[in-house]
């Protein structure tokens, strides 16, 4: 799952630089099998509409699986491991439980502000808490950046969100970018200035995992997990997990069909949604091929003085005048 080299890490070390910079990475922190198990149990739960089981959501330039712990018996693993506990503990003491989890893909073209974690709502700024992410592709761009120290000082501000002008002008030589093969671990305080880069590309994909965890044991989101990938957890496990623990917060993001594009639904159910909605249309469509195909071949059997006969009849009677009289009255019998 890890590699010998984050074992061997030095919680110490990681709480050190946490505190003093607000974020700490590691690359080649997850051994490469580990992130293909990983990536082959999001294409299983990819998405799927109204299947009866967890799958993931678009929630425009992104797309989330929440359920990774329902999911990935490697992902349960990976952040109930007792090392991530032991750097989660150096950083933020005995007391701290899991708040939100996600893999999720961040496309090209998505914009996120520069922000800090630790949410508006005043109760939850004030408590302590540590994210990690995870990349499970090569992150060459679109990688994630961290206002060093931000951290000590941004709890101070009532607001959340940082404009690119402020931090340009205020911050430009504090900025941390973290690129990184797939494998890299970065672990932020929550408190710390931080966002994904920009990517102007409209094709491109940044694939990742991430986890917050606070020191505020009474609230969390809601998850689900399969069971079976805790084997055999103890206590400190299931508190962590929330087990018997109040989950009133609510999960994000918000997704709907209104936050998917036709472009990003899987092909078969692109497909069958679309001849659904058309189909009273195209028979409707078919129908009338069908009655002017009719029609047309009855015009052409038609001799012409009947048709002149019927052209009048159907009220092209400012015709009649033109007609030469003989015609007019052989017409009018
Ligand atoms: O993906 C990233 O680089 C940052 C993600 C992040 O800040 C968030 O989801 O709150
Ligand atoms: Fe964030």
């Amino acid at each position: 799952m890890f590699t010998q080299e984050f074992l061997a890490l030095d919680a110490d070390r990681v709480a050190r630089a946490l505190a003093r910079d607000g974020v700490f990475a590691i690359e080649d922190a997850v051994i490469p099998d580990a992130i293909a198990a990983m990536a082959a149990d999001v294409a299983e739960y990819r998405d799927g509409f109204n299947r009866n089981g967890v799958t993931g959501a678009y929630y425009f330039q992104q797309y989330y699986l929440c359920h990774m712990l329902a999911v990935s018996r490697t992902f349960t693993r990976l952040i109930t491991h007792p090392k991530i506990f032991e750097i989660t503990e150096r950083a933020i003491g005995p007391e701290y439980r899991l708040k939100a989890l996600r893999y999720y893909e961040t496309f090209g073209l998505h914009r996120m502000q520069w922000h800090t974690d630790n949410k508006t709502d005043r109760e939850f700024a004030t408590i302590p808490g540590v994210i990690f992410i995870v990349y499970i592709s090569d992150v060459e761009d679109g990688e994630f950046q961290y206002i060093r120290g931000s951290h000590a000082w941004s709890g101070e501000k009532a607001y959340n969100d940082y404009s690119d002008a402020f931090v340009e002008d205020k911050l430009q030589d504090k900025i941390l970018s973290f690129k990184g093969r797939a494998g890299t671990l970065v672990v932020y305080d929550t408190y710390g200035i931080h966002r994904a880069k920009p990517v102007p590309k409209a094709g491109f994909v940044r694939k990742s995992l991430f986890w917050q965890i606070d020191r505020e044991i009474a609230k969390g989101e809601p998850l689900l997990l399969n069971p079976e990938f805790l084997e055999s957890p103890d206590e400190r496990t299931l508190r962590y997990l929330g087990f018997g623990l109040p989950s009133p917060y609510q999960r994000f993001p918000e997704t709907g069909i209104r936050t998917i594009a036709v472009e990003q639904m899987p092909s078969q159910d692109r497909a069958y949604l679309e001849a659904e909605l058309t189909k009273e249309v195209k028979l409707a469509l078919a129908q009338k091929e069908t009655a002017l195909a009719e029609a047309r071949q009855l015009i052409r059997d038609m001799p012409a003085r009947d048709m002149a006969k019927m052209l009048l009849r159907r009220g092209v009677v400012a015709l009649a005048p033109l007609l030469p009289a003989g015609l007019r009255q052989r017409l009018d019998k």
